[in-house]
């Protein structure tokens, strides 16, 4: 018998005996009532009901719960897994020591709850939540439970559940998957907390890992960033010494929602009932993308669903084998382009070798939390100190990312499952030796970690925002080192961006250096470099923008060249004349321009003369200039 049709025999029961009793729902049983095949119990909202059924093509008698409000009913719970009724002789009732007993024909006891509590008037009941509880005395304290369904799930996780551990009994929340849709007895899949300094939730094949959700960071889970989006419910998370759990619950309270986790299609899927189109509509599935399988790219793996290969090696880090890497093989994962000087003196003497630093990755989710130490009173600095002093720490980060950032966590031995988010994510601090944390500083310098005046910093968000994201309607021009960009900056100046070519070849750091001394020459007849912007490969410089052009486009047009009459002219040599003076002798830095043109001479409102791309040469290296200009250096 299907469950459609069961249900209709339910039913047909339910509204006889409805007529009979004269009222709407019976959702509770008493001691000694019993409940047999054929009859059910309804939530008094009737929300939700419980009854024998069969599923999918099986035969078999199951007592379980499912919706019976919404059409498309679906199984939430159920009590039997293992051991299925032969036929409808099935009969459930509450004994007086408070137990639920389910007996089949022959007297045998097929399934039963296991409450140890000496009880006074336990009633069973039905709640509107999905949840059956035993209630002592007769329920006259809702704290008072000897038993509910809600601590015993199956493969469904409903709204004010639990999921996690009681560390005080060693009792698991845990929500396994059917073996198929005809038989309902626990599968390989589930979802549980694994259990760490730093717990995270996972999914499980067997005992092996499968998808991690994360570990829980305050505001959502670390693999999840998209699902505190969700206005239709609420997530707690509680940790303590006796316990740590999730509970979900509906903010508006109409929210039918049901969370599955399936081994046909090795999903866990968030359902939520769509009554308008009359159907369970999937809100967020995991894994959500390939790059949540479990471990795919190996240690120091990066997966990023947008790239190809979608693993790649965390920067500092080279695929362990170069061929396997090349065959799609990623499991090896990666290895470090230059080994770390740390090192432990003594057996269990902490004296470390301290050279080496942290280099900064952002948007993360976190590497799998198995190896972790978690001190929740520590700050990020003490964090930090820590880290470096043990050579066995790997990376670390706040424990916490809510207002603004608390608590410690470390990571010991290699980092595994790594995720890059194309918006949100976590930070996380990996070791590096010293040469690569060097960079990493320039790296914080360069995001605007370290206050410096010198030199005013821009993001490249700030700049894709002002250049319309390079578009080529705002191309003005294209330099030795790269094209030219017009912006204008929110609230601001008007700007021209210079993309600089990638292969400069030059480092972080000789960059900001030569950067930072151009920005220091100041001189009226010099273009103003207002700053720079270094985000991964993009090294981008922002100057003033210089509303007439350049002097070319004025003395080879037919027309234009008529605006400038001779005082004119005089005026522009004689200013281009005094940059130059100023670069040569006046300046800090004495610089030979080595590619001064017409094309580098811009004019402002007032047509006075203003030197561009000074510093260059010296600063991007003289092949560049001979590759691009076709001149020879030093004329
Ligand atoms: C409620 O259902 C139980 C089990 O079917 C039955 O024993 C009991 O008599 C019913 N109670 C009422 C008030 O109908
Ligand atoms: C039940 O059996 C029928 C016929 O063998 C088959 O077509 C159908 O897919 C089966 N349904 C399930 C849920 O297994
Ligand atoms: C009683 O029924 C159960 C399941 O329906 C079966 O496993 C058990 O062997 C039966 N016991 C006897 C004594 O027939
Ligand atoms: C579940 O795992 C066991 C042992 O690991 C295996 O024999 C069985 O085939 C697995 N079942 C499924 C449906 O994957
Ligand atoms: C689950 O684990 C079993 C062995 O433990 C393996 O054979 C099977 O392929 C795994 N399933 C998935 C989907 O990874
Ligand atoms: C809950 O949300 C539904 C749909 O979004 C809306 O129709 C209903 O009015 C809301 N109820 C409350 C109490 O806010
Ligand atoms: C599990 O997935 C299979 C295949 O996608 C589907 O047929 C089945 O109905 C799902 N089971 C549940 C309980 O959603
Ligand atoms: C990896 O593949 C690229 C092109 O697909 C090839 O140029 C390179 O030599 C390969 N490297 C190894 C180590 O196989
Ligand atoms: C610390 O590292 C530096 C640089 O790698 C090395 O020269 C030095 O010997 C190391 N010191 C110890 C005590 O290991
Ligand atoms: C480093 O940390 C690990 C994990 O907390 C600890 O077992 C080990 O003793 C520490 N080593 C030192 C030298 O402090
Ligand atoms: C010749 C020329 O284009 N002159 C312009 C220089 O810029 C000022 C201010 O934008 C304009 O008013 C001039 O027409």
């Amino acid at each position: 018998m299907d469950v459609l049709h069961s249900m209709f025999i339910m039913v047909a029961y339910v509204l006889v005996s409805s007529v009979k009793a004269s009222m709407a729902v019976n959702d509770s049983i008493g001691v000694s009532q019993f409940m047999s095949d054929g009859m059910t119990l309804v939530s008094q909202d009737g929300m939700f009901e419980l009854g024998f059924f069969s599923p999918g093509n099986s035969t078999k008698r199951y007592l379980g719960i499912w919706y019976k409000k919404v059409a498309m009913h679906a199984v939430v719970w159920v009590a039997n897994r293992v051991n299925p009724i032969n036929g409808n002789s099935g009969k459930l009732t509450l004994d007086n020591t408070g137990n639920i007993i389910l007996i089949s024909n022959n007297g045998s006891v097929v399934w039963s709850t296991t409450s140890q509590r000496e009880p006074l008037n336990p009633v069973a009941h039905l709640m509107d939540s999905g949840n059956l509880v035993v209630w002592n005395d007769g329920g006259s304290d809702s704290n008072d439970i000897l038993w509910q369904s809600f601590d015993y799930p199956t493969d469904t996780y409903l709204l004010g559940m639990k999921l996690g551990r009681d560390l005080q009994n060693g009792f698991e929340w845990r929500i396994t998957s059917w073996k198929s849709v005809d038989d309902p007895s626990p599968g390989n899949f589930s979802l549980g907390l694994a259990l760490s300094d730093y717990p995270e939730f996972a999914i499980m094949n067997g005992t092996k890992k499968f998808s991690q959700i994360g570990p829980w960071n305050g505001l959502y889970y670390s693999g999840l960033p998209s699902l505190n989006a969700y206005s239709d419910i609420e997530i707690s998370y509680v940790s303590n010494q006796k316990e740590i759990y999730y509970t979900f619950s509906s903010k508006n309270g109409s929210v039918i929602s049901r969370t599955v986790i399936n081994q046909t299609s090795k999903v866990l899927s968030r359902y939520v009932w769509v009554e308008k189109a009359q159907t369970w509509r999937i809100y967020e599935s995991l894994p959500g993308d390939v790059c949540d399988n479990f471990g795919l790219c190996g240690a120091y793996g990066s997966c990023i669903t947008t790239s190809a290969p979608i693993c790649q090696c965390l920067k500092g880090f080279r695929p362990k084998s170069a061929e396997a890497w090349n065959s799609s093989n990623w499991a090896q994962g990666c290895v470090r382009d230059e080994s770390l000087s740390c090192t432990d003196i003594g057996e269990g003497i902490g004296i470390a070798n301290t050279t080496d630093g942290f280099f900064k990755f952002e948007g993360l989710k976190l590497p799998d939390t198995q190896h972790t130490r978690l001190l929740q009173n520590l700050d990020i600095h003490g964090c930090s100190a820590l880290c470096l002093n043990n050579c066995s720490c790997m990376a670390y980060t706040n424990s916490d990312i809510s207002g603004g950032g608390h608590g410690c966590v470390m990571w010991f031995g290699d980092l595994i499952d790594i995720k890059l988010f194309q918006s949100g994510g976590q930070d996380l601090y990996i070791r590096m030796p010293a040469s690569e944390s060097e960079k990493s500083k320039m790296q914080e310098y360069m995001e605007g970690y370290v206050d410096d005046t010198d030199l005013p910093l821009f993001d490249l968000l700030t700049i894709n925002i002002a250049t319309d994201k390079f578009s080529l309607n705002n191309k003005i021009g294209q330099g030795g080192f790269g094209p030219v960009y017009k912006g204008k900056l929110a609230h601001g100046p008007e700007i021209a961006v210079k993309r600089l070519s990638r292969s400069s070849g030059q480092g972080m750091a000789e960059f900001i250096t030569e950067v930072k001394l151009i920005a220091k020459l100041q001189h009226r007849n010099l273009v103003k470099l207002l700053g720079c912007c270094i985000q991964g490969e993009e090294k981008l410089l922002v100057y003033e923008y210089v509303v007439n052009g350049s002097l070319d486009t004025f003395i080879f047009d037919q027309t234009k060249s008529k605006l400038l009459d001779w005082p004119r002219r005089f005026h522009i040599i004689f200013g281009v004349a005094r940059g130059l003076l100023y670069l040569h002798q006046d300046s800090r830095l004495r610089i030979i321009h080595r590619d001064l043109k017409a094309s580098n001479i811009l004019l402002d409102d007032k047509l006075n003369p203003k030197i561009s791309d000074f510093g260059m040469a010296k600063t991007f290296g003289g092949d560049q200039t001979e590759g691009n200009t076709n001149r020879v250096v030093g004329t």
